[in-house]
């Protein structure tokens, strides 16, 4: 008898950390599968932990035989900056990685006779602003306009997206089973997130959160960006709660495959004000590097979420300042008193 459970791919990272606590919270049985072992606090969280690539064909073979899947959260992606460095990895990951989890949910579903709801966090990366005049213009964006990426990470999430709709709408359309689709694809495009718990790695966002750790561990910081830079950001805790909160939807509710969430827009020079009125002593100048810069430039400085809001209640609770003062400032005192 194979056991229904809820896969988390690339669950040691950020959104993994949140994710999984909260699940595991809730009763959930839960499955991950990540390059790198789950540290301590997260591994007795879970059924089964297994180490590896999403690019391994024979590892997701063992776990389908295994497991009975019925929710995926497809996190596991290498992202903008990373990617930019090593572009066919990123694709062989981002893509590759992702056609693998959306074949093994449509097997899943064939084996178990349900569909299976598959999650997965896009960015505003899939986003490409022509143009500082035009994204200064453009406002709060809309999920089909300026679809334009200028990264690899970018392309990647917005083909993914489009890929996670052939297989919920199209999958086979010509063959004679194509009633048989079994993959329930639901995405959000996420804005930079930042955490109290963690530290991103290899994003283009990361000055918000870079800045705002730093100060806490009373390390100076060269922030990356201008000071006038804005996108939108979010806190992690909003970001769980709107992966959660898609996943339970109900189905008809959704007119949409990809929904846009915002929360709060910041620059960069309001993000160090909010971290030196927390650590008055903290040392935050700018060295702009015009690379990561233009990439940032290229995302626009906020989305309009009103789909997300309309069709499954998405509601963030934390604005710029409530963010700080009741979610990141405890919380990364707390991480590194106990350091
Ligand atoms: C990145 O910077 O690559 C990510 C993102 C905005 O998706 N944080």
């Amino acid at each position: 008898m194979r056991k229904p459970v809820i896969l988390i791919t690339g669950a040691g990272g950020e959104i993994g950390h949140g994710l999984v606590t909260r699940l595991a919270a809730s009763g959930a049985s839960i499955i991950t599968l990540d390059v790198a072992p789950l540290d301590a606090s997260l591994a007795p969280l879970v059924a089964r932990e297994f180490t590896g690539s999403i690019t391994d064909q024979s590892l997701l073979e063992r776990i389908l035989a295994e497991f009975e899947v019925d929710r995926i959260f497809h996190l596991a992606a290498l992202l903008s900056t990373r990617s930019e460095f090593t572009p066919v990895t990123a694709h062989h990951v981002n893509v590759e990685g992702t056609l693998n989890l959306l074949e093994f949910a449509q097997k899943q579903g064939e084996s178990h006779g349900r569909s299976v709801v598959f999650i997965y966090p896009s960015s505003i990366a899939a986003y490409g602003m022509p143009d500082l005049k035009t994204k200064a213009r453009a406002g709060r964006v809309r999920e089909d306009d300026y679809a334009h990426p200028t990264t690899m990470y970018g392309c990647n999430k917005l083909y993914c997206e489009l890929l996670g709709g052939y297989y919920a709408r199209h999958y086979k359309q010509l063959s004679a089973d194509a009633a048989t689709r079994r993959v329930d694809f639901r995405c959000v495009r996420f804005p930079g997130l930042i955490s109290a718990l963690t530290l991103p790695s290899g994003g283009t966002s990361d000055y918000a959160p870079e800045m705002i750790h730093a100060a806490a561990k009373g390390e100076p910081y060269a922030c990356f960006v201008r000071p006038d830079t804005t996108i939108p950001f979010m806190a992690m805790p909003d970001g769980v709660d709107a992966l959660l909160a898609l996943a339970s939807a109900p189905r008809e509710r959704l007119t949409r495959t990809a929904y846009n969430l915002g929360a709060f827009n910041p620059s960069a020079a309001e993000i160090r004000d909010m971290v030196l009125k927390a650590f008055p002593g903290a040392t935050i100048t700018y060295s702009v590097d015009e690379k990561r810069q233009s990439i940032v430039d290229s995302w626009p400085a906020d989305v309009d979420d009103s789909a997300a809001r309309a069709d499954w209640g998405f509601k963030p609770a934390y604005d710029l300042s409530r963010a700080f003062e009741t979610y990141l400032m405890p919380g990364i005192r707390q991480r590194y008193l106990s350091n």
